[in-house]
């Protein structure tokens, strides 16, 4: 099966310019594609994914793709799909995310490796050369006011409001797609739905830069749907933000639950989308989802495949440690690093590392509401110290309780937990 037909399949193609020509051109050529990423930000997070996974289908399929980070164009702003200016960050800022993205995608992508390589470039390397004059000159008489007003990133802010510097946005990623043509024969570029209009303007440029040759220029667009949910909230956003790639961010842990909560009607199409599972396989989980959706094997799948491709084996397994541990109540098994990731939003009180008697303690970290309450539910059974009840009242919670000298995980009836943590 073609790549094409592949990422049909998968719901992966919203628009394609000359999808016919496209065919032919990616069956009888090894093709250099790109997509590109501003450093808006000092990490991706999981709404990039899509794009980045697609350089790595276009690479399997034996294509070369490049990941361009927007060093230049990051110190302007794209304003597409957005309804109002960005703030403009300082140049150091943007030079510190663009090398944190690029490293980011390289470890994802593993730049340079086997024999159709990921390669990543710059564009500050050649748009921040670039002087005044040639941009006017060269660049700007090809494009029409008409032709800049009618894309939907400009059009969508006349009322609002735009600025010169944005609305020249188009200009400088359209510069890059001839930059690549010309240096890589790059031929293709490709990214979200919001990015038709300047993958579009990218093709004009190169055509009328190079109308007086008499060879034909054969150069596209293929842009990915946005991903929407059954119950139409946001994709990627949880209560806590948005889901980076980033681990110091969004711990694996956090990740691999993420994924977990996918919801039964949005789980297929996701792992169509983001994975590199056989159709076989996903048509036996579509099934699984069908007859024993409880079981939830289909979304263990998909969490199991993201942390593993993201992150490493290693966080995987610790993912899915944390996760069994509390859900089982019993926590000995875990260590101080796996305590602070599945614990990161629970109340947390910080301790001297002296012996506590348990009921100030509980009195202390406002787990009980008072001496008595906390009497009570001691009494109760209610009281639970890294997953072991403790009925004792005057139990002293010392060195033995602490996980790694580092934590006390307290427990108070059912599921409400807290974490002790010492200076
Ligand atoms: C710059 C120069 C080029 C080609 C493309 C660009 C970037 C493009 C853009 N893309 C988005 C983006 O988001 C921030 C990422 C890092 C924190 O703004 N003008 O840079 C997103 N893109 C991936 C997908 C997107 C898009 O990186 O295309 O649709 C999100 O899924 O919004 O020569």
């Amino acid at each position: 099966m073609d790549i094409l037909q592949d990422l049909e399949k998968r719901g992966l193609i919203h628009q394609t310019t000359d999808r016919e020509g496209l065919e032919k051109h990616l069956t009888e050529n090894q093709v250099t594609l790109y997509a590109g990423f501003d450093p808006t930000a000092d990490s991706l997070h999981i709404g990039h994914l899509v794009p980045i996974t697609m350089l790595k289908r276009f690479q399997k399929a034996g294509h070369k793709p490049i990941a361009l980070v927007g060093g230049g164009t990051g110190m302007i702003g794209d304003p597409s799909g957005r309804t109002s200016e960005r703030s403009l960050n300082e140049e150091k800022v943007v030079q510190e995310y663009s090398e944190k993205i690029r490293k980011q995608i390289g470890r994802l992508l593993d730049f340079d490796k086997g024999e159709n390589p990921v390669q990543s470039r710059n564009n500050h390397d050649w748009l921040a050369k670039m002087t005044i004059i040639d941009f006017l000159r060269d660049a700007g008489k090809h494009f029409g006011i008409n032709y800049m007003l009618a894309k939907e990133s400009v059009s969508a802010r006349i009322e609002q409001g735009i600025t010169f510097t944005e609305f020249s946005y188009m200009i400088l990623q359209s510069l890059d797609y001839l930059k690549l043509y010309e240096e890589e024969n790059c031929t293709l570029q490709i990214g979200g739905s919001d990015q038709w209009g300047n993958i579009t303007a990218g093709m004009e440029l190169i055509r009328r830069s190079r109308e007086h040759e008499d060879q034909e220029i054969n150069v596209f667009g293929l842009t990915v749907p946005l991903i929407t949910k059954a119950d139409g909230t946001k994709f990627g956003k949880t209560a806590g933000g948005a889901i980076w790639l980033d681990p110091e961010k969004t711990s694996p842990y956090e990740f691999y639950q993420f994924w977990i909560n996918t919801d039964d009607r949005d789980v297929i199409k996701f792992l169509h989308y983001f994975t590199f599972l056989s159709e076989e396989e996903m048509e036996q989980l579509e099934e699984e989802v069908r007859t024993q959706p409880e079981k939830r094997v289909a979304q263990k799948r998909l969490a199991e495949e993201m942390t593993k491709e993201i992150h490493s084996q290693e966080a995987l397994e610790q993912a899915q440690r944390i996760t069994s541990s509390l859900f089982s109540g019993d926590l000995k098994s875990l260590n101080a690093e796996e305590v602070k990731q599945g614990f990161k939003d629970v109340p947390t009180f910080h301790a001297e590392k002296t012996e506590l008697g348990l009921i100030d303690l509980l009195v202390d970290a406002d787990i009980s509401s008072s001496k008595r309450q906390a009497r009570e539910d001691i009494k109760n059974g209610a009281i639970y110290i890294n997953g072991e009840r403790t009925q004792e009242l005057d139990y002293a919670v010392g060195v033995a309780d602490r996980i790694e000298d580092q934590f006390t995980v307290i427990r108070r009836g059912k599921k409400k937990y807290f974490l002790v943590s010492y200076k």
